[in-house]
């Protein structure tokens, strides 16, 4: 994932301003479905986690304000269609959370915020030029999202200490649907719409 095309280009400057512009539109509307699949956790998480996840509702709020005020400073228009990636992986956030485990549910949000951790620390560390997108660089590569990730790491780690053979089980292919729908979701930016017409 961390070679893909999107993350090369973003970090050598070459990304076209509409590719970008497709990842911004389609990542603000999966933020803003994130929420409710945080909401969901929380609902079901043993009590010594709630505070954590809780936190992580107002945090995602202010990013749905950083990709407004990014959209309008760059002129990108915000259009509310989802792509059919973009679509089947809110509904498997949304999906999981309410009729999976807990602890699936918590592989599948460690797993996503891990990807976004890794690949914009990788687009920050191969960097060649200032970015125009500088601020979502930074929002997914600074120091309290890093912590937030080693939080879910921490709490990921002791989950599996407890869990039985078949749980893991459950956990890895959850985790390897999520990093199969984090690799497609690059994609979508160079793809754009792809609905049949009505
Ligand atoms: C994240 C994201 C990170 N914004 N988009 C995708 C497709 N995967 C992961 O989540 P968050 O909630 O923005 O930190």
């Amino acid at each position: 994932m961390l070679d893909h095309p999107f993350l090369r280009e973003t970090a050598a400057g070459s990304i076209p301003f509409d590719v970008f512009a497709n990842w911004l539109n389609q990542d603000y509307l999966f933020v803003r479905e994130a929420i409710p699949f945080i909401a969901i956790m929380v609902s079901r998480a043993p009590h010594a986690l709630r505070p954590g996840l809780a936190a992580a509702i107002p945090a995602l709020q202010s990013e749905l304000e950083l990709f407004e005020r990014m959209a309008r400073e760059k002129g990108v228009s915000l259009r509310e269609e989802m792509t059919p990636i973009c679509h089947a992986y809110v509904q498997y956030l949304i999906a999981t959370a309410h009729s999976r485990s807990f602890e699936e549910g918590f592989t599948l949000l460690y797993c996503a915020e891990k990807a976004y951790f890794d690949c914009w620390s990788t687009v920050r560390r191969t960097l060649t030029s200032a970015s125009p997108w500088k601020d979502f660089i930074d929002r997914w590569s600074n120091e309290s999202f890093a912590a937030w990730v080693k939080w879910l790491e921490d709490e990921i780690d002791k989950l599996l200490e407890r869990a039985s053979e078949t749980l893991r089980q459950q956990m890895a292919a959850v985790f390897l649907t999520t990093t199969r729908y984090e690799y497609l979701f690059w994609d979508i930016a160079f793809q754009g719409e792809s609905w049949p017409d009505a």
